[in-house]
């Protein structure tokens, strides 16, 4: 076959090859064999010499035309390619904004929170401060300085948690005193008339421990706040109207509130005070076991002993203390019938307030 005839035949072949390559590397293996250093087309240019001087002109001229003729398909079949396989990419990345997302699992805020918030707001309103303390104290903030006697049935082991229980060491030094979880925020209270002069205007939040058994309505630890008034001529027409306003603030203007005649060691005279149910409006029910009365909170008149223990004199001032727990008046606002529903940490029912 004469010189010309070949190459035509590798240039159609070549050109086919060029266009059935079906990716860039493909391209690229037709371009390598064919112009490549041991190419088809490369080793006519390299067998020039050996051709007779007669033929080298045309034959060089062929050879160089089509090299052009592939040089040319294969850049625009690679600009074809490329693009195909840019548009690929494009579109193997590319992100389905139309699919639902994910959605975010939000976190709220824990109704015992919010209601101890909710109880320091009415009493900031009233011009209290807020006032906080230790978890473990000594028992002599604990109890002696609240004026519990020393066989106060609330002191024995079977109530409190003690830390470090000193009473049948005979190392221990005199006076020191055993350390506790406290059952009561009243050493905030303690503290605080040890530190402070009168007017005393201080609710005390915080966590508190009683070696109870978790039952609908006892929690061996609970979220209790105090608060405690000392000042010049305090009555307990002060306590009344004060517990009288919060009860209101909390539940609403409607209900009614009741003091009942009760005893604490800290406290002369001492009160339960009831609200009125919010479910029969006092008609009796079962939410308030017929009586039309929940109890709501513990006070008094703070006892003349208290105020001195702590360095106030008590014959020219009189205060009155109250203490009340945060998860009875989650239960009592929402008529949540057990105290443990707010510590199982079901999502489903903790989301509703
Ligand atoms: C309850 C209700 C109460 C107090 C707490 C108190 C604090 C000081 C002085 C006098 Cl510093 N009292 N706190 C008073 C009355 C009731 O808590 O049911 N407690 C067992």
């Amino acid at each position: 076959m004469a010189i010309t005839d070949e190459l035509e035949s590798l240039r159609i072949q070549t050109l086919e090859a060029i266009s059935a390559a079906a990716s860039s590397g493909d391209l690229d293996q037709v371009r390598v064999a064919v112009l490549g250093k041991s190419g088809t087309l490369t080793a006519y240019l390299r067998g020039m010499g050996q051709l007779p001087k007669e033929e080298r002109a045309s034959v060089g001229k062929t050879v160089n035309d089509v090299r052009k003729i592939v040089e040319e398909a294969l850049s625009s079949r690679k600009a074809e390619l490329d693009a195909a396989e840019l548009a690929a990419a494009i579109d193997a990345a590319a992100v389905d904004v139309t699919l639902p997302g994910r959605s975010q699992q939000m976190g709220t805020r824990h109704l015992i929170n919010r209601i101890t918030d909710e109880v320091c707001e009415i009493f900031l309103g009233l011009g209290y401060s807020v006032a906080y303390g230790p978890e473990v104290e000594t028992d002599y903030y604990n109890f002696t300085a609240l004026n519990a006697p020393q066989d106060h049935p609330s002191r024995s082991m079977q109530d409190t948690f003690y830390v470090l229980d000193r009473s049948g060491d005979a190392s221990a030094v005199k006076g020191e005193s055993d350390v506790l979880l406290r059952t009561q925020t009243s050493g905030v209270q303690v503290h605080v008339m040890e530190q402070q002069k009168p007017p005393i205007y201080i609710v005390a939040p915080g966590k508190v421990y009683r070696r109870d058994v978790a039952d609908p309505s006892h929690l061996p630890q609970f979220t209790q706040i105090e608060g405690l008034v000392v000042d010049r001529g305090i009555t307990f027409g002060d306590l009344k109207g004060t517990l009288d306003y919060f009860c209101k603030q909390m539940f609403g203007e409607e209900r009614k509130t009741r003091f009942r005649a009760h005893y604490f060691p800290f406290t002369e005279p001492s009160a339960e005070v009831d609200v009125s149910c919010g479910i029969c409006h006092g008609e009796g029910c079962r939410m308030c076991k017929g009586t039309g009365w929940l109890e709501i909170l513990g006070c008094g008149m703070v006892d003349p002993n208290v105020l001195e223990m702590s360095g106030i004199d008590p014959e020219e001032y009189s205060g009155f203390a109250f203490g009340v727990g945060v998860e009875r008046v989650a239960c009592l606002k929402y008529n949540v019938p057990d105290l443990r529903m707010l510590l199982e940490g079901d999502m489903r029912f903790l989301r509703q307030f």
